[in-house]
């Protein structure tokens, strides 16, 4: 299990070079990170996007100019492009750049040029919280707008495999509602009950699913004994399974802004690891989603 992303950087390390394709490259802070990976050794990058920006900002971030570069003006040609040099083997690693979310995902989803398994494909986030004994993980602040509770099966199913993949060998799963009643005018309580009873059955990899939950019995144990209620995953949380995308982007972004974590985003279920970090993210998140695309991939792959 990974406390932090330096042990993961660490890990990574032992594990030989990847090459990154990076779709729309010309971003100062994604061309950053792409030099934090080179200086540690985890990866190489192949840069698709407009040559006549990106060229001067490789001095600027101290990248070599031998650094490939794949010339496409055009912001939904270059994801494109990007998608197909990791379709085509030249690349093992997909990252967002400069490109809206949406965008950089049709690409992805393209029926025939894209990374497509046949299984839903979902957004994890990893966040190192300041003063937590382990990662926090959040699904799916990122893909999946308003997903039904099948789509919700398929979303915690990817997530719960990829932790597996990085040690957890029995997540802490919390399905995340407003509170602990079942209740038909909150369709996400409802939800909630079903995935936990899908749990019951067997119908999920090892790990202990719970809810409807609200986050503060989910991350407190005080909150529950003071609600009354009897928890195995109270305070001991790995995974919130979120009921819609709003929650689970504002859930990670009030953890970035106001708790000072660090964040990693990556996409599961593709044919190969895909890095997605908001626009705005550091050069340092950039880099620490990297290795856990990488971390993931060499152990489910
Ligand atoms: N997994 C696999 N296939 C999918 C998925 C998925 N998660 N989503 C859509 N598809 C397939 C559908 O089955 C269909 O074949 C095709 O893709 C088109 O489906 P639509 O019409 O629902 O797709 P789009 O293009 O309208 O939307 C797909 C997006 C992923 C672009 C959309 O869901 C989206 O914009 N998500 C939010 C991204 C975002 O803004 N994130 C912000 C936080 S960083």
């Amino acid at each position: 299990m990974y406390c932090s992303y330096d042990e993961i950087v660490a890990e990574i390390k032992n594990r030989g070079q990847v090459m990154i394709s990076v779709a729309v490259a010309q971003d100062k802070e994604v061309l950053s990170a792409i030099k934090m990976v080179q200086e540690v050794g985890i990866a190489q990058a192949i840069l698709v996007g407009d040559a006549a920006l990106i060229t001067p900002m490789l001095a600027e971030v101290g990248l070599s100019n031998e650094t490939k570069i794949i010339h496409e003006a055009d912001i939904t040609k270059a994801a494109q492009k990007a998608v197909s040099i990791v379709k085509r083997g030249q690349a093992q690693v997909l990252m967002k750049g400069l490109i809206n979310s949406s965008d950089f995902l049709r690409a992805v989803l393209h029926k025939e040029e894209g990374l497509r398994t046949g299984r839903l494909l979902s957004h994890l986030g990893a966040f190192e919280i300041p003063g937590q004994k382990k990662l926090l993980f959040i699904t799916d602040g990122g893909m999946n707008i308003a997903p039904t509770v099948e789509e919700k099966k398929e979303i915690l199913l990817n997530s719960m495999l990829a932790l597996q993949a990085m040690g957890i060998k029995e997540p802490h799963v919390a399905v995340l509602t407003a509170n602990e009643v079942v209740n038909g005018k909150m369709p996400a309580t409802v939800d909630a009950q079903t995935l936990t009873q899908m749990s019951a059955a067997g119908q999920f990899p090892l790990g202990i699913i719970e809810g409807p939950i609200a986050l503060d019995v989910a991350v407190s144990q005080d909150a529950a004994k003071h609600k009354g209620i009897t928890s195995k995953v109270s305070g001991n949380v790995d995974l919130i399974l979120v009921p819609n995308i709003e929650t689970g982007n504002a859930l990670g972004k009030s953890l970035i802004y106001f708790a000072n974590s660090k964040m990693a985003g990556i996409v599961l279920g593709a044919t190969h690891p895909i890095v997605m970090t908001s626009r705005s993210e550091t050069p340092e998140g950039k880099m620490n989603s990297i290795a856990l695309a990488c971390l993931v991939n060499s152990n489910i792959s």
